[in-house]
C-alpha cells in the first residue's frame, strides 16, 4: 500500500514537471556541449539607454527598434551613419565571473551591464537540437541571440536554457544579454540582504547539443520505503515522445532494464536491487548510471541512499545521525567574488571537512551545481536553500510564483545527488498569515516535485510564555516541516556569552532540532579577553558557551554554525573590523583560521552521533 503511494507521489512528480519546468535540462555536465564561457563585451547602461526608447518604450517590443536597440549589434553602414554604441570595441569582462570584482569601477555597481559574444557552431548532425544553457544570471537575464529575443529569466542563482535550434548559424552568431542586478521590493530575495549583490553571468554558459528527441530530465532515487528499489521516471523531449523505450543499465549492479514512455514522454522506472552500497558521509559511494533513449546516450553517477525522519531523528538508509555542519556563502576564497569554479567549490568543501563537519547549509540560495556534485564525491551532506530571505512580500502572487519558479529549477538540478537532504523554504521570515500561506504553499510545492527529501526552513527563536530564559520556536510554520531549524544569536545580537548559562529551551515538538545559525564577529588577528568585541577570544568564547547551552536541547540532531568563511556585506561598515565583510567566518577571507576554529573542529571530534 505504502509502495503504491510512493509511486504515485512520483507520478504527481512527474506531472508537476512537465508543467512546471518544459525544457530544463537536467545534468548539463555530462552532455555534449560548446563552451561560450570567456572574455566577453561589456556595456555600463545605467539608464537603460540600450533598452528603452526616449519615450521609454521597449526596443524589443517594437515593430522596428533602430540602431540604438543594444540587443541588434549594429554597426554603422558608412561613415555618415549614427549609431552611438559599439560592442566590440568596448571592454570585456570574463564569463562566468560577477562584475563587482572585475572592474573597480563596478565595485558597487548595481543596475544593467549589456554582455556580447560571437561564436560559430556546427551540428553534429543535422536533426539534433541545440539548447543555450546558462547556469546562473544575477538577477534578471534578457537574452537575443542574433537579433531575435530568445527571453527572459528572472533569479539570480538557478540554471535556464532556450532551445536555440532555429536561430542557430553556423557561422557568425552574436548573443546580447542584457543583465540587470538592480534590487527589488518585490525580488527574490528583495532589497534588503546580508550578502553582496554581484552581479553578472555567474555561471557557465554553453550550448548543448541533443538529438531531435532527447532525455530532458530523470529522476532515480530509491523508494524510501523500501531499501531494495529505485523508484523514478525518465522524461523525453521533443518531437513523438509517447510508446519511446528508455533503457536504465548500472553495471556494477548488474542491471539493465527497459521501460516505455507512456504519456508526455514519461517513462515510470521501477527497479529491483542487490547487494546496494549505501550512500553515507562514510562510505559516498556514486554509481555510474546508464540512461538511453532513441539516439542518446548519457551517464550520471548517482547514490543511493534512503531518507526520513522518526520523532526526532534523522535517518540515513536507517541509521540515526547527527549533521555536524557549517554554513557557506557562495563567496570565493582569497580573491574575492562569486565562487563558480570546481577548485573554489573543492576548496570550500575541503575546509568543512578539516572542521569535521560531514553537513554544509549552503546559504542563502542555491549554490553552483559543482557545489553539490562534490559534496556527492566528498560525503557531504547538504541543506539547499531558496532565496526567500527577510522581508519578502508574501501578498504579491509575482513573488511567490517567482519563489516557487527558482525553488523547481533547484529541484530540477539537483534532485539526483545524494547529498541533498533538505529543501529549505526561507531564512527568519517574520510570522503573518501572508508569510505563513505563501511558505506553506512552497513547501507542497517542493514536496510535490520531490517526495524524497525533507523540507524546512530557518525559522527563529523566542521567548516562551513571556520568560526570557527560556526559548521556543512559536512559529505555525512548524506544523508544516519535517525539521525544525532555527538561528540565534544569544551572546552576540542578545547579551553576553555567559547569558547561554541561563537559557533553557522548551521545543514541544517531536521532531528533529537543527540549529541553523550561530556566531560573533571576530577579525583574524584582532586579540583581546573573552568579553571584547571583534577579537577571536570573543568569538571562541561564544563558540563554547553556545555549544554547551545547545547540547541541552533534547532534540539536537545538528547544527550549521555562521559561518565558514568571511564574506563581504554591504551592511558591514564598521572600519577598521568589517570593511563590508560580515567577520562572523571561522576562516578570514585569506584563509586564516581564527581560533573558534579548532573549538568547533574539538566538539566535532568528540560528538555522539546520536541524541
Ligand atoms: C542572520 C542571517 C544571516 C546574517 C547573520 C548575521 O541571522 O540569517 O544572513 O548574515 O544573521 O551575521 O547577522
Amino acid at each position: 500500500m505504502k509502495k503504491i503511494s510512493f509511486l504515485i507521489l512520483f507520478i504527481a512528480s512527474c506531472w508537476m514537471y512537465s508543467i512546471a519546468q518544459d525544457s530544463l535540462l537536467s545534468n548539463v555536465y555530462n552532455r555534449p556541449f560548446q563552451s561560450l564561457n570567456g572574455e566577453w563585451n561589456y556595456i555600463v547602461d545605467p539608464y537603460e539607454n540600450g533598452f528603452y526608447n526616449y519615450r521609454y518604450e521597449p526596443f524589443d517590443q517594437q515593430e522596428y527598434p533602430g540602431k540604438g536597440a543594444f540587443f541588434l549589434n549594429s554597426k554603422p553602414a558608412d561613415k555618415t551613419d549614427l549609431v552611438e554604441y559599439d560592442f566590440d570595441q568596448s571592454a570585456t569582462l570574463t564569463v562566468p565571473g560577477d562584475w563587482n570584482s572585475q572592474s573597480a569601477y563596478l565595485y558597487y555597481y548595481e543596475g544593467t551591464v549589456w554582455y556580447k559574444t560571437a561564436f560559430d557552431f556546427s551540428k553534429t548532425n543535422q536533426t539534433n537540437r541545440v539548447f543555450l544553457y546558462f547556469g546562473a544570471v544575477n538577477y534578471q537575464a534578457d537574452v537575443y541571440l542574433n537579433g531575435v529575443k530568445l527571453g527572459t529569466h528572472i533569479g539570480g542563482f538557478t540554471p535556464f536554457n532556450f532551445d536555440v535550434t532555429d536561430q542557430l548559424q553556423e557561422k557568425d552568431n552574436f548573443l546580447v544579454v542584457k543583465v540587470d542586478n538592480k534590487r527589488k521590493k518585490e525580488g527574490v530575495p528583495t532589497l534588503n540582504t546580508d550578502w553582496w549583490n554581484y552581479g553578472g553571468i555567474t555561471r557557465d554558459v554553453k550550448l548543448i547539443e541533443t538529438p531531435a528527441t532527447f532525455i530532458q530530465d530523470y529522476f532515480i532515487q530509491l523508494n524510501p520505503e523500501n531499501k531494495n528499489h529505485l523508484t523514478g521516471y525518465v522524461k523525453l523531449s521533443g518531437g513523438a515522445v509517447g510508446g519511446k523505450t528508455v533503457r536504465i543499465a548500472i553495471p556494477e549492479l548488474d542491471i539493465n532494464q527497459e521501460f516505455i514512455t507512456i504519456s508526455e514522454g514519461v517513462a515510470l522506472v521501477e527497479i529491483k536491487l542487490k547487494n546496494v552500497e549505501y550512500w553515507s558521509p562514510s562510505t559516498p559511494h556514486l554509481y555510474t548510471v546508464e540512461l538511453t533513449a532513441q539516439a542518446e546516450k548519457m551517464v550520471d553517477k548517482i547514490g543511493f541512499r534512503t531518507l526520513k525522519t522518526e520523532g526526532h531523528h534523522i535517518l540515513l538508509n536507517d541509521e540515526p545521525v547527527f549533521l555536524k555542519g557549517i554554513s557557506i556563502h557562495e563567496e570565493r576564497p582569497f580573491s574575492g567574488g562569486r565562487v563558480h569554479s570546481i577548485e573554489d567549490a573543492m576548496q570550500l568543501l575541503t575546509w568543512a571537512k578539516e572542521l569535521g563537519c560531514n553537513y554544509v547549509r549552503l546559504a542563502h540560495y542555491p549554490h553552483n551545481e559543482h557545489m553539490v556534485r562534490l559534496a556527492d564525491q566528498l560525503g557531504i551532506m547538504v541543506w539547499e536553500e531558496n532565496p526567500v530571505y527577510w522581508t519578502i512580500s508574501w501578498d504579491n502572487e509575482a513573488t511567490y510564483l517567482n519563489a516557487e519558479n527558482q525553488l523547481t529549477e533547484v529541484i530540477t538540478r539537483d534532485k539526483n545527488r545524494a547529498s541533498v537532504l533538505i529543501w529549505s523554504m526561507a531564512n527568519e521570515t517574520p510570522t503573518s498569515d501572508a508569510r505563513n500561506q505563501f511558505l506553506t504553499k512552497l513547501a507542497q510545492h517542493a514536496r510535490q516535485l520531490d517526495p524524497t527529501r525533507l523540507i524546512s526552513a530557518a525559522l527563529e527563536q523566542r521567548d516562551y510564555e513571556g520568560n526570557p530564559s527560556v526559548r521556543t520556536i512559536d512559529d505555525p510554520f512548524v506544523e508544516t516541516v519535517d525539521i525544525l531549524s532555527f538561528n540565534e544569536y544569544i551572546g552576540w545580537y542578545d547579551g553576553l556569552p555567559e547569558k547561554c548559562r541561563e537559557i533553557t529551551w522548551k521545543i514541544t515538538q517531536d521532531k528533529p532540532v537543527i540549529i541553523s545559525e550561530f556566531g560573533a564577529g571576530a577579525k583574524y588577528g584582532v586579540h583581546g579577553d573573552s568579553l571584547t568585541r571583534w577579537s577571536e577570544e570573543y568569538q571562541e568564547n561564544l563558540s563554547k558557551e553556545t555549544l554547551q547551552m545547545l547540547d541541552k536541547i533534547p532534540q539536537l540532531q545538528g547544527i550549521s554554525p555562521w559561518i565558514l568563511m568571511d564574506f563581504r556585506s554591504p551592511r558591514r561598515v564598521l572600519p577598521g573590523i568589517q570593511d563590508h565583510w560580515n567577520r562572523k567566518g571561522l576562516i578570514s577571507e585569506m584563509g586564516e583560521k581564527k581560533k573558534a576554529f579548532w573549538v568547533l573542529k574539538a566538539y566535532y571530534e568528540g560528538r555522539k552521533v546520536r541524541n
